[in-house]
């Protein structure tokens, strides 16, 4: 390997007693910090989180919840977890939080179980305009559970269109109208959605999964005083641990608790509970806010660079951590242009745009998102270089020497912006 990479003591012991995984271990150190990782949902948790995960409370069994637990030993557990579920209420003026959900689906399927039964009718974003799976795909359980109808962006402004919104819930009187999207860069109007819930008393849920950091330093709005019940993840825009949680209003908080355990899960996983924690507590600092300001300030010039340069940047820009590009006016799929810029060192996924011809494996555009650059403290200047990057790329595809010539420049970019400097010998 080129460079050494010490993380800890412990691993020097996990070196002894499994070098196969502890190498693996070390070469994803170094494949993180070597690429440009773009990937919208990813991002690089603080030591401190990372040290909260690695540890003995990984030990211990706690079903369910502090102070009525089913097993003895729990008093540091209790702790961990009251901390968690106290910060993430006063970070999103929540009635109540449960932090146990130990991914986001898990979070949404605790909520679907709290407020529906089996055959009920829910409303979700279609997955090919920026959806989630499990906000109803049929492939997916939420597909399998439930009678769905999805809505769409508008076909000309790839923006949600709220009157048509409207107009398809008074028609279809879903039980539950999910908000909340995987690859949707515009902010969401929750008291509009409200109001139009409202006329068929139907649930309102958000999934802010992807803004959540964005919605804790109150760059996006809040959806916790207008909706029904929230479910989230820890990991990306919060910069936490992999998990999720939920937050509701106290009218509910005895379903969401209940059909969170023991309705969907068993024992929740202390370790990420207690990373979870330290997760809040690091985004209630005002460096935090700093911080999810420059994401969005990153995502504004890089989509601004390389709709400059001619790429279709879906529905004209971004308000969040992230935007779509249409790469159909330049005659290439996503596929072939994440293959393409991974050859680079740039790490982006293939995604859908809106009313998309090609299939989900092959796809028209790329998701381009700004929270792992950001973190690594790249601003402005850098989010120019790396448009420039970008393009010199998918405009010469097939051009190897150009590729290599990129793929330099992007490990310089990363020599000049370290993620954990701490763990380069
Ligand atoms: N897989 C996540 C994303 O990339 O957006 C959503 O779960």
């Amino acid at each position: 390997m080129a460079k050494k990479v010490s993380i800890s003591d412990d691993f020097e012991l996990l070196i002894r007693t499994d070098p196969e995984v502890a190498d693996a271990i070390k070469r994803e150190v170094l494949r993180q910090d070597g690429q440009l990782e773009m990937i919208a949902s990813e991002n690089f948790a603080s030591r401190a989180v990372l040290a909260a995960l690695g540890n003995v409370m990984q030990n211990k069994y706690a079903e369910g919840y502090p102070g009525k637990r089913y097993y003895g030993g729990c008093s540091e557990v209790d702790k961990v977890e009251e901390l968690a579920r106290e910060r993430a209420k006063i970070l999103f003026s929540a009635d109540h939080a449960n932090v146990q959900p130990h991914s986001g689906t898990q979070a949404n399927m605790s909520a679907y179980f709290a407020f529906l039964s089996h055959g009920d009718k829910i409303m979700g974003m279609s997955l090919s305009h920026g959806g989630h799976l499990s906000h109803g795909h049929p492939v997916n359980f939420s597909g399998m559970f439930y009678n769905v109808v999805h809505y769409t962006v508008d076909p000309e402004t790839k923006m949600l269109n709220y009157d048509t919104i409207e107009k398809q819930v008074l028609e279809e009187k879903p039980k539950l109208f999910i908000a909340g999207a995987s690859a949707y860069a515009r902010v969401w109007d929750f008291p509009r959605l409200r109001e139009i819930c409202d006329k068929t008393g139907c649930y309102l849920m958000m999934d802010m999964a992807h803004v959540a950091g964005l919605i804790a330093a109150g760059i996006h709005p809040n959806p916790t005083p207008h909706v029904d019940v929230v479910t989230s993840t820890t990991h990306k825009t919060l910069r936490g641990p992999r998990g999720g949680f939920i937050l509701c209003r106290e009218e509910y908080q005895e379903q969401v608790d209940k059909f969170n355990f023991p309705g969907t899960q068993g024992g929740p996983f202390m370790h990420a509970i207690a990373a979870k924690a330290v997760c809040f507590k690091e985004a209630m600092n005002e460096d935090f806010k700093v911080y999810q300001r420059q994401i969005v300030a990153n995502a504004k010039t890089l989509a601004r660079c390389l709709m400059e340069k001619g790429f279709d940047v879906v529905s004209g820009g971004t308000d969040t951590h992230l935007f779509l590009v249409d790469l159909t006016n330049k005659e290439m799929s996503g596929k072939k242009a994440e293959k393409a810029l991974e050859r680079a060192g740039i790490t982006v996924n293939k995604n859908t745009v809106p009313f998309d011809q090609r299939s989900p494996f092959v796809t028209s555009g790329i998701r381009v998102g700004t929270p792992a650059l950001t973190t690594r403290g790249m601003k402005e200047p850098e989010m120019e270089k790396i448009a420039e990057l970008m393009c010199r790329v998918l405009e010469n595809i097939g051009d190897d020497k150009v590729i290599e010539k990129v793929s330099k420049e992007t490990k310089a970019l990363c020599e000049a912006f370290p993620l954990y400097p701490e763990y380069r010998q």
